[in-house]
This record gives structure tokens, C-alpha cells and sequence, in this order.
């Protein structure tokens, strides 16, 4: 059964005007590593924390603005939530077909609260806390290319063209801002579009996003804005001492307009400045050290990097599988072929190695979590390739093929392949990462040893599940495997109303 919305009693859970207070006991454990008798020997502890976790229920009204909002995923998804708005539904050659918000976690899917009369009883994960509707958000943001929405959209060649002219009233009018352009970032192939850019040194580039931000916000009247890059995928920065290493060094290396600080570092930077939340989209080293250290110090939320949509979710799920059912994954081949701006822009090597960088990493905790399969160090090959195929456009082609070992020194293939616009991949994504950073600076919570409350770490480890190369804090573990990933944004959110981890255990049936 299916309900729509429910409310939590229990003494731990209280509802105020403003706030959803709760109390939590964190189940976790102690591992000790202990001298016995000269021997040494893991003893594992149980022990419990009680936390307190407070929500702001007011939800803002909130401006998102995008940085490459005139591409392929940019136009998508301000076309899709213009759509959803006002109802849109257009004609395919196979149906009349309704605007939906399928592929958005936040939107489109369920979490289970418990059962009722022997039924299992699911409600929409959104109901789980106050969060910003997507239909009221405000769309924004810069491009390199002048294309306003409505064409922009149509370059894109996504949408079906019924739909496309519904929407073109609603989108002529939307027209990027200006944005910061360095052609030593991204491909040489871009050059031509590049006909919207800020003048200046990097630092009065800075200065141009922080006032656009400001006037965004003013000219619209929201509350908050949050800033996603789904621009170009740039080439790494390097990172180098005195430059892009600390606070300081960063914001000096800005003051000598040092040509190394990226685009896509200066978008963030101002961002931080402002105490926008900022959130990477695309596989580049955005975050240098500095950054981070900055975002830390300002305590500005930051997210990223590189949205996890098609092959890379699979991945994360396959591989998890095998390893967690003993079984040695060996191989992996991983090919795309596309015929995007993206897959034009990835089609020059330095911007290929950032991606192959943040697709082939998603499989090292998996790895290192089995050492009856795998020998310290030992993992398995993994090869990515990406190619340029101008005809299929936005509808991408994956093809992988995992190879393990079973039982007894048997081989076990697994081919797939998936073909879907990337860009209805990625668009609902998009959705969740700013929805979810948004409710993110809304919660505080503290430990039982803790006197006060506080945010969540700056570096929001819970936008995982949505991200290839998760950004964590430094020093902590970065964790790929999906199922994971989801179960802990939900069980913290679960935690934020007081309810217990989903832990599958249906003891009430046994
Ligand atoms: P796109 O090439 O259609 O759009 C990027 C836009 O960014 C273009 O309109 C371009 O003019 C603009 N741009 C480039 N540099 C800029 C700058 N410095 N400031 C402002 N605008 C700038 O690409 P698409 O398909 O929308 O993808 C965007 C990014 O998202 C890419 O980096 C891609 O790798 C990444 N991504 C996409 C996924 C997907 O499934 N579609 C999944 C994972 C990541
Ligand atoms: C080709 O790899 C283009 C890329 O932008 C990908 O489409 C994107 O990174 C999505 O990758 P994945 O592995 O999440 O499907």
C-alpha cells in the first residue's frame, strides 16, 4: 500500500512551529585491537550514541543557478521542470505522454515505513522531511554561448519536438549571463561557442559571479540560491604548492591572477564567498586542496564530483553485487559512445583523463572490502573508452563486459548494454543534488558529548548517491556501492524524524 504523507509520535520526536526535533540512538561499534596473553585479537564492541537532530521546516523559496545552463542538461532540465509546472503533456508517436519527475530519487521513489495488517506500507521519499518543490524553483545561470533556453533546447535535440514547441514561449526569454571562459580548461572544439564571456582578471571574474549571484537573488526574490556546475568537463588542475594547496595560497594565487586557477575553481570560489552551496557536477579537480580548506573554514557547503547516471550506477551496483555474493570480479571494459557537445568536448585527451579518472575509481571500496577474493593491492583491470559519434547525439550508448572468477576456477561473463539520453539521465540528478543540499543546511544535529549543534560537515558526503567520485571530507572513506549510498541519505533522514535505520530484518514475520 502506498500513503502519501505520515507524521511520526513518539517521545523522542517533537513537531514545533518551526522545527522537527528528535533523539536518536546511532547503534554502532568500538573495534579495539588488544594485546591478549601476547596474542594479538580484534574485539569488536557495541556500543550506542544518542544524538539530537533538529530540521527547519520552513522551506525557502529557492533559486538554483547553473553553471552551462545552456547545454544539453541545462536546457533539459529547466525544460522538465517547466513541464511539470504547468502540466504539460505532448504527443509521442507511441502515447500522449504526461511531464514527470521519474529518475529523481527525491521525487520519483519510495521508502518503506513498516506494515499495516500484514502489507508493507511505502509513502514517497520526499515525505520523509519539508523539502523545496521542484516546480517553484528559480532557474538561472551563466553559459559561454549566448543561445537563450528555447534554442538552446533545441540544439540540444532531446525533447520531442511537440513538447519542444509547448515549451519555447516559456523559455525564449531565459538567457544565460555571461561566463568565465579559459580555453586552456576545456577542449580546443568549444572556441566557436564561446561568444557570452566576462572580461577581466580572474579575480574581477570572481567579483562579476558574486555580484550575478546577488542579483539573481534580488531580481527574484528567493530565499536561497544554489550554484551546480553541468558546464564543460575541464582538464585537472594542477595542484601545486603555494598555489592551490591552502586557503591562502589560493586566495594569493587569485590576487596574481595565476593561470591556473580553473574556471570551474573560481565559479566555487565566489560561492564560498557568498556562503552559496556549491555543487560539481562534472568530473574535473574543482575542489583543490585550498578550496576545500576554504569551504571548511566558512563552513560552505560544497558537493561533488561528476554526476552518477547510467553505466557508473550500474557499476556500483554490479560489482557490489559480485564481491558481496564471493564472487571475483576480474575484468571490467567499460565503452561509450555519444554524440553530444559533452562527447565533443570529452573527445580531446586532457578532458578524457578527468573522466576517466571519476568512472574508473567506483569500485575500490567494493575491492578492498574482500580479502578472500582479493591479495592486498590486487584489482581487477578496468578499462574505460569514450568516443565521439556525432549521428546518435544525446542518446548515449554503454557497453560493458565484467569477467569474474567463480567456483573453482570457472569464468563468468556479463555483457550489457544500455542506450538513453544522457541529458533525462542526468536532468532529475540535478534536481536532487540542489533539493537535497538545500534540506542539508536546514538540519543541525550533535553527538551526546557534544555541547552544541551544528551543521552537517561542509563537504556533504550525503549527495553520494548521486555522484561518481563522492567528495568527502579529508581523511574520511569514500564509499561507491549504491545500495549503501542510498541507505544512508535515507536513514538519515529517517534519523531526522526518529526513526530507526531500515534494517530489513522483518523479525515481526519470523
Ligand atoms: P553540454 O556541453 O551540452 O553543456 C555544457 C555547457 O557548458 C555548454 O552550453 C557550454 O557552452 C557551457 N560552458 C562551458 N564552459 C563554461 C564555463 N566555464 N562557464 C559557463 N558555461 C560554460 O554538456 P552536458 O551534456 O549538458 O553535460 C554537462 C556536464 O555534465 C559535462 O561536464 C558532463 O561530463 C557532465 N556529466 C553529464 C552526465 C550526463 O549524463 N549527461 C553525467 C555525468 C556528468
Ligand atoms: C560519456 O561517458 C559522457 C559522460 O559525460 C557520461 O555520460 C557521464 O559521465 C555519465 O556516466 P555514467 O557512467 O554515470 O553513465
Amino acid at each position: 500500500m502506498f500513503i502519501e504523507s505520515f507524521k511520526v509520535e513518539s517521545p523522542n520526536v517533537k513537531y514545533t512551529e518551526s522545527e522537527i526535533q528528535s533523539v536518536y540512538n546511532y547503534e554502532t561499534t568500538e573495534l579495539v585491537h588488544e594485546n591478549k596473553n601476547g596474542t594479538y585479537q580484534w574485539v569488536v564492541k557495541p556500543k550506542t550514541v544518542k544524538y539530537e537532530f533538529k530540521t527547519n521546516t520552513h522551506v525557502p523559496k529557492l533559486g538554483v543557478m547553473l553553471v552551462g545552463w545552456g547545454g544539453n542538461n541545462g536546457s533539459t532540465l529547466t525544460g522538465g521542470v517547466i513541464a511539470n509546472r504547468e502540466g504539460i503533456s505532448w504527443a509521442t508517436k507511441d502515447k500522449i505522454q504526461q511531464a514527470n519527475y521519474f529518475g529523481s530519487l527525491t521525487q520519483a521513489s519510495a521508502i518503506r515505513v513498516g506494515s499495516y495488517q500484514g502489507e508493507e506500507i511505502y509513502a514517497p521519499f520526499k515525505s520523509l522531511l519539508p523539502m523545496v518543490n521542484p516546480d517553484e524553483i528559480v532557474f538561472g545561470g551563466w553559459d559561454i554561448s549566448n543561445m537563450n533556453l528555447a534554442d538552446a533546447m533545441g540544439r540540444a535535440r532531446v525533447f520531442d519536438i511537440d513538447l519542444q514547441k509547448q515549451l519555447r514561449p516559456y523559455m525564449e526569454s531565459m538567457v544565460p549571463l555571461p561566463g568565465i571562459y579559459d580555453p586552456d580548461f576545456i577542449a580546443a572544439n568549444q572556441e566557436e561557442r564561446a561568444n557570452n564571456v566576462i572580461k577581466g582578471t580572474k579575480k574581477e571574474q570572481l567579483q562579476q559571479i558574486i555580484k550575478d549571484i546577488k542579483a539573481f537573488k534580488e531580481a527574484n526574490k528567493v530565499e536561497k540560491v544554489v550554484v551546480l556546475w553541468t558546464a564543460n568537463t575541464e582538464r585537472y588542475s594542477n595542484v601545486v604548492v603555494g598555489l592551490n594547496d591552502t586557503m591562502e595560497n589560493l586566495l594569493a594565487a587569485l590576487d596574481r591572477n595565476e593561470s591556473e586557477i580553473s574556471p570551474s575553481t573560481l565559479y566555487a570560489l565566489a560561492c564560498i564567498l557568498e556562503n552559496v552551496p556549491f555543487i560539481n557536477g562534472s568530473p574535473q579537480n574543482t575542489f583543490v586542496p585550498g578550496l576545500i580548506d576554504l569551504a571548511i573554514k566558512r563552513n560552505s557547503l560544497i558537493g561533488g564530483d561528476d554526476f552518477k547516471s547510467g553505466q557508473t550506477k550500474m557499476k556500483s551496483v554490479l560489482v557490489d553485487f559480485l564481491v558481496g555474493a564471493g564472487i571475483k570480479p576480474t575484468s571490467i571494459v567499460s565503452y561509450n559512445h555519444l554524440g553530444n557537445n559533452d562527447g565533443m568536448n570529452l573527445s580531446a585527451p586532457q578532458t578524457f583523463r578527468s573522466k576517466e579518472i571519476s568512472k574508473s575509481n567506483v569500485v575500490d571500496d567494493m575491492v578492498n572490502s574482500n580479502a578472500i577474493l582479493y591479495e592486498p593491492g590486487e584489482h581487477p583491470d578496468h578499462v574505460v573508452v569514450i568516443k565521439y559519434v556525432p549521428y546518435v547525439g544525446d542518446s548515449k550508448r554503454a557497453m560493458d563486459e565484467y569477467t569474474s572468477e567463480i567456483f573453482m576456477g570457472g569464468k563468468n561473463t556479463i555483457v550489457l548494454h544500455n542506450t538513453c539520453e544522457d541529458s533525462l539521465l542526468a536532468a532529475p540528478i540535478i534536481l536532487d543534488l540542489v533539493l537535497l543540499a538545500e534540506l542539508s543546511t536546514r538540519i543541525q544535529f550533535k553527538a551526546e558529548n557534544e555541547g552544541k549543534f551544528h551543521s552537517f560537515h561542509p563537504v556533504a558526503t550525503i549527495l553520494s548517491y548521486l555522484t561518481k567520485a563522492p567528495l568527502v571530507p579529508p581523511g574520511t572513506p569514500v564509499v561507491n556501492a549504491l545500495s549503501k549510498q542510498r541507505a544512508m541519505l535515507e536513514n538519515i533522514l529517517r534519523a531526522c524524524v526518529g526513526l530507526a535505520p531500515e534494517n530489513n530484518m522483518i523479525l515481526e514475520y519470523k
